[in-house]
């Protein structure tokens, strides 16, 4: 592999350059999924991928693709993840593995080197799933497993539709998702988890990505009087979900692996003296394996069917994403330990708690991902950090696995 060194202070300017759009007070990111501030970010992208000579493309359901055009036509080797944040986002979650992809680029060009093949950086549309389901929308749509009608379609809590928000902020592109033929596909992001900074930091080679099921659940009670509704005679929607996320996370302490948090929950009419008419919530089931993961899912459905039916309330369930269990490329994951040992850094091979686009993009092509650890194990939080040599680690690794597959 070559021993090549991307530039380390440049790859750390433009972190601090993106992540001064949507920055919060708590020195974190807020760009939501099409929001102003994610316009900001994608606006800002597009700059830098033109000011590269980066072929710049955006397709369909928004996502960006930027394109070094190598020697000779054919499947590209692509570097990606996502801007978008949640609300109470960090300043490197997904922005590592775009702006590491636009190093790798611009260091490629520093040296001169037209790699054989294509090597392309995208940055996919609603990774974070926070606004708009499932996760990972933008790659899903480019894997082709949901139509861009149909994630046009989505809408998010207050009724916002995905496609008319893609086109006020002017990112609704002529391309057809997955355009681009993809030769393989590598993900440089933060671990999210305690990990690597347990074991005395390193490099996660990443052997894959757990299952992930959403579920929205809506229990449909009784508006009735705070005060004057006895208790035997309330139709609670209220307690039903308490009792709901109770019962999930019991069910994480019974299947091995399972993990559950109900991220949302929404109470209507939401007065302080009504009895609620109805309550609205999500669960996020996680497991690495499928049958345990159904199995979690399965208890969860039954119970929140029996609670309601016991309470004389209504419930209805809707799915928001549904992921199996997605292994990884054994042979790019040991280019990405020939890489990182290269280099001196310590790795290890480890699974990847939280989704990514790798998780989509393994379904078209030979994927693996490089993790760098997170202080504290912190993310989806304005504290998320992470030591600028280790991301420059993870961008000279991403560099040499790129070099070494796109000229392969
Ligand atoms: O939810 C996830 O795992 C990712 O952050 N979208
Ligand atoms: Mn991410
Ligand atoms: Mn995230």
């Amino acid at each position: 592999m070559s021993n090549h060194r991307i530039n380390g202070d440049r790859l750390i300017t433009r972190l601090d350059a993106l992540a001064a759009i949507g920055a919060t007070p708590e020195g974190g990111c807020r760009r939501l999924a099409l929001s102003d501030e994610d316009k900001a970010g994608r606006d800002w992208l597009c700059a830098e991928m033109t000011a590269l000579g980066l072929d710049v493309k955006v397709d369909a359901i928004g996502n960006i693709v930027g394109i070094l055009r190598g020697q000779e036509p054919g499947p590209a080797v692509i570097m990606g993840s996502h801007i978008d944040t949640v609300a109470t986002g960090g300043r490197f979650d997904g922005a590592l593995g775009v702006i590491g992809g636009l190093e790798v680029i611009a260091t490629l060009r520093d040296l001169g080197l037209q790699p054989k093949r294509d090597v392309a950086v995208i940055a996919f549309t609603n990774e974070e799933g926070a606004r708009f389901q499932p996760d990972m929308l933008g790659s899903y749509v480019w894997l082709g497993g949901m139509s861009v009608a149909e994630g046009q379609a989505q809408q998010d809590a207050d009724g916002f539709v995905l496609g008319t928000e893609l086109r006020r902020i002017g990112y609704e592109g002529a391309e057809k998702p997955g355009f681009l033929k993809a030769h393989a596909y590598f993900e440089l992001h933060i671990e999210q988890g305690p990990v690597l900074e347990h074991e005395g930091g390193g490099i996660g080679a990443v052997t894959g990505i757990q299952g992930i099921t959403w579920l929205e659940m809506t229990f449909g009670g009784q508006p009735n009087h705070g005060g004057t509704t006895p208790m035997k005679y309330r139709k609670d929607a209220g307690l039903a979900a308490a009792r709901l996320n109770v019962f999930a996370h019991g069910v994480t302490t019974r299947i091995p692996g399972q993990l559950a948090n109900m991220g949302f929950i929404r109470v209507e009419p939401g007065n302080v003296n009504v009895v609620p008419e109805t309550v609205t919530v999500t669960l996020d089931l996680r497991n690495p394996d499928q049958a345990r993961l159904d199995a979690a899912e399965a208890e969860i459905r039954a119970y929140a069917e029996a609670i309601a039916a016991e309470a004389g309330l209504t419930v209805s369930m809707r799915d928001l994403a549904r992921f199996p269990p997605t292994p990884f490329d054994e042979a790019m994951i040991g280019k990405v330990e020939g890489a990182a040992k290269a280099l001196g850094l310590p790795v290890r091979r480890m699974i990847s708690g939280a989704g990514h686009d790798a998780q989509m993009m393994a379904q078209l092509c030979p994927t693996a991902m490089i993790f760098v650890p997170s202080i504290g194990g912190l993310s989806h939080n304005p504290k998320e950090f992470s030591e600028a040599a280790d991301m420059v680690a993870g961008a000279n690794i991403l560099l040499a696995v790129v070099l070494d597959v796109a000229n392969a």
